[in-house]
């Protein structure tokens, strides 16, 4: 993963409970004097195990860190990405974007990023189902990162995830539903 969704995590760790303990998750799980930079690769089980850090200290579910880190994560792209985020003027119309443009745009920003096959269909004028798949596995922060998009736009947004890749499925749905 890219160092800038290991700054999106150090941004909110520090936020949440402070630089100390976003030092003490490096100590514990990072090599010595790690320093992340954005373009830069850094191993997915690092960011893993610095996830699952966040989540023994909080004693709450990785899937649950997962889901709040996405949820900060997509201000924290989209503020450094304005160019990309600032084509869109609703939720529906970036989230039928993400693959087609979002994740486009930043295989030209990035030297062969990993980024996830999301597809997107409008079912009805509130409702929009994803297919997310990727051999991360990070559907949590999938919906997380959706949350934090509604939230841009300042829209009520439920999700439902009625299949999933962690359940042993090729690849997971998301069922959006808008007010
Ligand atoms: Mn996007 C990685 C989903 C918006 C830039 N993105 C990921 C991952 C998910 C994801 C999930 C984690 C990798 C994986 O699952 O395999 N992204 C989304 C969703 C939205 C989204 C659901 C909107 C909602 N993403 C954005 C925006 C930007 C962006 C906006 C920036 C303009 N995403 C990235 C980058 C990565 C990423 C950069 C990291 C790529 C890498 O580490 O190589
Ligand atoms: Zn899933």
């Amino acid at each position: 993963m890219r160092g800038v969704i290991f700054r999106g995590l150090e941004e909110l760790v520090v936020e949440a409970i402070g630089m100390q303990a976003w030092d003490e998750l490096l100590e514990a799980h990072a090599p010595e004097g790690r320093v992340y930079v954005s373009p830069t690769s850094y191993p997915d089980a690092e960011l893993f195990a610095l996830a699952q850090g966040v989540a023994d200290k909080l004693e709450k579910p990785l899937t649950d860190v997962l889901a709040i880190f996405g949820q900060s994560l997509f201000g924290f792209l989209a503020e450094k990405h304005k160019g990309i985020s600032s084509k869109f003027t609703s939720f529906e119309e970036l989230v039928l974007s993400i693959d087609s443009v979002i994740h486009m745009e930043v295989k030209k920003l990035y030297n062969e990023p990993n980024l996830p096959s999301i597809s997107a269909m409008v079912k009805d004028d509130k409702t929009i189902v994803l297919e997310y798949c990727s051999s991360r596995k990070l559907c949590f922060c999938a919906e997380g990162l959706l949350h934090g998009a509604a939230q841009f736009y300042s829209r009520k947004l439920k999700i439902e995830h009625p299949q999933c890749m962690h359940k042993g499925s090729s690849h997971c749905i998301l069922i959006l539903h808008l007010d």
